[in-house]
Formats: structure tokens, C-alpha cells, sequence
């Protein structure tokens, strides 16, 4: 039985994914089973409660050699503590590649999409399979979630396509209202401690090279109701603070996304995280927050910007 599953801090792409590729697989004669690397954000569960699925299990403690599949991610940094031990025989995904070695000849499949949905859709119809209505939702889910349905700019025609076709098949008749749904869900934060609202999306990411290696934690928070975040202002910092001594980082970024303006104001720690931003963004702080305008995308701005800045000067 294969285990296929997605990043650390799971969010709905991560969760989905998992799911999808595991019953393609399993429909292509593969053996697989989904798992998920963490507790749901707000969002994932609306979806799994539309789709009328549960969660996937944790994935438990692998021995090392046991053959795996990631979906979502390939940096080592964001995946099972163990990775390195296990044999990684496919990954789907759609962001840069990182440090994945493996051990024998890997099927991947990598597209410069909006979502790894959208890339499971096309395995589907390359591989002649009828998209079931569950799965339909669940990959439509998962590219209104990463590309807050089509304001990200890493948004693409085939993510715009799959919506299209997708929509019908699982039967959402109003993309808009579902897509709303979603966010409203992943917004109703409660009294969700500060510690686990900047763990709920965050990913860490090294950056310079060997003679000087940064790592940086970066945490997105993409809500409809940015006001309430920042009322949580002094213990997201107390978090950040928190998890960049227990990480051992460099630096840690929160960026607050305003999914309905398409706006990123980003908590600022300390004097280090100040001088980064300032210095990679054009950005000054002010009451530790950095006013960092439509760059609303982690993967596709925020960390090519850090990743640049970071650079080793020749
Ligand atoms: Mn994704």
C-alpha cells in the first residue's frame, strides 16, 4: 500500500491531493493510501464535509526503505521528518523543485500550474478515467483555494479550464457562492491559539548558500476578515518569536492576505526581518507591519524575492 501525502501544516491542496492521487492510483492497479503531515486548517474541513468524506489519517512513523509518493511539495524541509530514509517513487506537484534526491529512477509529473488538482485532472483524462463527483470537488476545492479563486497570480488558463470543467461534474452550480463558502470557513479563526494560527499555512525555506545558509519560516494567513487578525496582533508576534527559537531560524514572516482585496500586510518580528523586507521588498515597516501591496503570492513573489535577495553575490 502506497503512502501518498502532501506538505507539512496541510492545507486544502495538500489534504485533496493525497486523496485524489491516491484513488487514481489505486484505479490504475497501485495500491495507495492518503495520509495528511498535520492537524486541517478551517477551510479543509468545510470541503471534506461538502465532499461527505473524512480526513485522511496521520501518516504514522515510516520505516525507513518504504516506498512513498508526495503530492504538493518535494522540498525535504516541508515533508516527513524522514524523508531523506525513504524511497520517494512519484511526485505530483507545481512548485520549484528543492533538495529531493532519490535513490531510484522517480515518476514526476511537474507543471508551473495554479494547483496540483489541475495536474491530477490531466492524469486523469491522459490516463482515459471518468472523473468521479468526489474527486471533482475535491480538486475543484483544492484550485479556488490556491489561487483564491483566480486573484493569485499564479493562476493559469489550464486552472481556469479544470474550474470549468470540474464545476458541472461535482455538481457546484455557483462557482462564486461555493468559492465564498470556502474562504468564509477558513476566516472563522475562533479563538484559535496564536500559535497554531501562524503554524496553520507555514512553510520553511532555506535560502543563501553554504558559506552562508538562511533559513526562514514563512506563514500566510488568507482571510476574509483581516481586522480580526491583527486584533491578535502582540501574540502572533509572541508565536513568531516563539517558533523562531524553537526552529533555530533566521528569520520568520507572517503575511496577513486580505483574499478579498488582494492585499498582503506582513507582521515584522524584529530589527533582522525589518532589514530583509526592507531591503528585498523596497518595503518600510511600521508598527511592525510591512505594507507589501498585491503581492498576495508566497510561491510565486514572496519567496523568489527572499530567495534573490539571499543570493550569494559573484
Ligand atoms: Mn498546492
Amino acid at each position: 500500500m502506497l503512502p501518498v501525502f502532501g506538505h507539512l501544516n496541510p492545507d486544502t491542496d495538500a489534504v485533496t491531493s493525497a486523496l485524489v492521487y491516491a484513488r487514481l492510483l489505486s484505479r490504475q492497479g497501485v495500491e495507495a493510501q492518503a495520509y495528511r503531515l498535520g492537524e486541517l486548517n478551517f477551510e479543509t474541513p468545510f470541503v471534506l464535509r461538502e465532499a461527505g468524506l473524512e480526513a485522511p489519517p496521520l501518516l504514522p512513523v515510516l520505516a525507513a526503505g518504504t516506498e512513498v509518493a508526495l503530492v504538493d511539495h518535494n522540498e525535504s524541509a516541508q515533508s516527513v521528518p524522514n524523508l531523506a530514509e525513504l524511497v520517494v517513487t512519484r511526485v505530483v506537484d507545481h512548485h520549484k523543485l528543492g533538495d529531493l534526491t532519490t535513490s531510484q529512477p522517480p515518476y514526476l509529473r511537474f507543471e508551473p500550474v495554479g494547483c496540483t488538482g489541475t495536474i491530477l485532472l490531466g492524469l486523469h483524462r491522459e490516463a482515459g478515467l471518468k472523473v468521479e463527483p468526489t474527486d471533482a470537488r475535491l480538486m475543484l476545492s483544492a484550485i479556488l483555494s490556491d489561487t483564491l479563486h483566480f486573484r493569485s497570480p499564479t493562476t493559469t488558463q489550464a486552472d481556469r479550464d479544470a474550474v470549468e470543467f470540474l464545476a458541472p461534474v461535482a455538481g457546484v452550480q455557483d462557482v462564486e457562492a461555493y468559492a465564498l463558502a470556502m474562504f468564509a470557513a477558513k476566516s472563522d479563526l475562533g479563538d484559535t491559539p496564536a500559535d497554531q494560527l501562524l503554524r496553520m499555512d507555514y512553510k520553511v525555506f532555506p535560502f543563501g548558500d553554504a558559506a552562508q545558509p538562511q533559513r526562514w519560516g514563512l506563514g500566510v494567513i488568507e482571510t476574509t476578515n483581516p481586522a480580526y487578525v491583527f486584533g491578535r496582533q502582540a501574540e502572533l508576534l509572541a508565536a513568531m518569536d516563539k517558533a523562531k527559537a524553537e526552529d533555530g531560524l533566521n528569520g520568520v514572516l507572517l503575511s496577513v492576505i486580505d483574499i478579498l482585496n488582494e492585499t498582503n500586510r506582513t507582521l515584522i518580528l524584529s530589527a533582522t526581518e525589518d532589514k530583509a523586507v526592507s531591503e528585498a521588498f523596497g518595503v518600510a515597516s511600521q508598527n511592525q507591519v510591512a505594507d507589501l501591496g498585491h503581492l498576495i503570492s508566497r510561491k510565486k513573489q514572496i519567496v523568489p524575492t527572499l530567495e534573490a535577495h539571499f543570493a550569494p553575490v559573484s
